[in-house]
């Protein structure tokens, strides 16, 4: 097992593998924007290393000095945390051809679903149902109009380079054709100096469901489940669950033993997120995420599994300590994502955090690196807290979110506290009656007429 790990990461996320490390034995050994000095997972690592000024590009991406960090400290292994290099296979090959261990998937599997044309395909081949659309790239705004023309209006033009959200352009009709291949074509250009471009057909109201799976490379892959994650906002998730609302167990069952069969097949390895669409009982394949996630610990919460520990296991060579079989899933799960935000109009709001009370008891969790004093920097995610309550039905889980969210004290600056209360009091949240436009309706969003 490794003895030292480097968190190159920041934020809840940085506690949360901090604490995983601990729990194994292992050093930490921190890295940190002059902004982090006095973050919480900064004051618990055993080392911490300046590695530069606040903006993200020269510190948390800065991978050279990331890896001066790591060699200076002498760790062996690398956790890259969510976001930032995490899905970044240049920078876990550098961490390889440095003699470390980069505790994430192989740079093959993360280049791969990071170029959403070759995911798709491979998604279709290692028998996942994808979307209606084009077999690969789109090279004309011809070809588009003859696809969408066999597959029916509306369609959705995407970018290769894009993804979570990043580079979408719909047409609703032939007529809008023309202009949304080549609007998607010029800003898949600018934005990832790519210009490579897909079609599917458009699904108008779908729910955002994705399950997670764990492999080792040595043949051990299980499903975890799925989150529903379709509550969010300009692609920023507020609330996920685990099990979905919408699901019957068979459902559930058939896409768990696609996406463990087509990761066994594929050879992948660590912690992974296959994303789908769900619409009147289909399942469409859109992408994969090859990193743990921000909402982890909805599956945590229903399996009793550290994905964290078992990523660390996999990447230090040990067999995944559980199999399908020794899974129960049990009860039910809802996160909360806390940011630094107005919660009406989600304007960021960092500042000093004058007062601070987590909640507790039973079935709650709270994932944050807040205390009393502590100063949201500005130059981050607004994301500063995870509620994550447990409980054996959906609605023992509502019950104990409510009374979670009441409980919960963060004075200083303007939180999401307040809309998560409002939200629980919806009789469609309440039902789980929602897909991934209803929290957009309900809060209003100004700037999403394009989607
Ligand atoms: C779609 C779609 C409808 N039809 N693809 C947005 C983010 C990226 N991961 C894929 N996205 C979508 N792809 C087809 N064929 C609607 C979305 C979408 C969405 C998906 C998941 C969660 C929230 C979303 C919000 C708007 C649009």
């Amino acid at each position: 097992m490794f003895e030292k790990v480097l968190i190159a990461n920041r934020g809840e996320i940085a506690l949360r593998i901090h604490r995983a490390c601990r729990e194994m034995g292992i050093e930490t050994v921190a890295v940190h924007s002059t902004a982090d000095q006095d973050a919480m997972h900064v004051r618990l690592a055993d080392e911490s290393v300046c590695i530069g000024p606040p903006p993200a590009k020269d510190s948390y991406l800065n991978a050279s000095a990331i890896l001066s960090a790591a060699t200076i400290t002498g760790v062996d292994a690398i956790h890259p945390g969510v976001g930032f290099l995490s899905e970044n296979a240049d920078f876990a090959t550098m961490v390889e051809e440095h003699g470390l261990v980069f505790i994430g998937p192989k740079p093959e599997h993360i280049s791969l679903m990071g170029d959403k044309i070759a995911a798709r395909q491979a998604a279709e081949t290692l028998g996942l149902p994808v979307v209606p659309g084009s077999e690969g790239a789109v090279a004309s705004a011809e070809d588009a109009a003859h696809l969408a023309e066999k597959i029916g209006y509306p369609v959705l033009i995407k970018a290769a380079a894009g993804g979570g959200g990043r580079g979408m352009k719909l047409a609703p009709t032939q007529g809008e054709l023309l202009e949304a291949f080549k609007f998607a074509q010029i800003e898949a250009k600018a934005s990832f100096g790519f210009d490579a471009v897909y079609l599917e057909k458009f699904l108008p109201h779908p729910r955002h469901i994705e399950v997670q799976i764990m492999a080792d490379g040595q043949g051990n892959v299980a499903h975890l489940g799925e989150r529903d994650c379709s509550l969010q906002r300009r692609h920023q998730k507020l609330v996920e669950e685990s099990p979905s609302p919408a699901l019957n167990p068979e459902e559930r069952d058939r896409i768990g033993r696609l996406a463990s069969a087509a990761m066994s097949q594929l050879g992948y390895q660590s912690a992974g997120t296959i994303e789908f669409l769900y619409q009147n009982g289909e399942f469409y394949f859109i992408e994969m995420n090859t990193r743990l996630q921000v909402e982890h610990p909805v599956t945590e919460a229903i399996t009793g599994i550290d994905l964290v520990r078992e990523q660390i296991r996999i990447a230090a060579g040990l067999p995944m300590s559980f199999g399908q079989d020794d899974i129960t899933f049990s009860g039910h799960a809802i996160e909360c994502r806390i940011n630094a935000e107005d919660p009406v109009t989600f304007v960021p709001s960092p500042g000093v955090v004058t007062d601070y009370h987590a909640p507790g008891g039973l079935g709650v969790r709270v994932d944050s690196g807040l205390y009393s004093g502590y100063r949201v920097p500005a130059h981050y995610d607004s994301l500063i807290a995870k509620l994550i309550v447990h409980g054996q039905t959906r609605n023992e889980c509502l019950m104990r979110l409510r009374r979670a969210l009441d409980e919960f004290v963060i004075e200083g600056v303007h939180t999401t506290i307040p809309l998560h209360q409002r939200l629980i009091g919806e009789n469609d949240f309440i039902d789980g009656n929602y897909n991934i436009h209803w929290l957009e309706r309900y809060v209003g969003n100004e700037e999403g007429r394009a989607e």
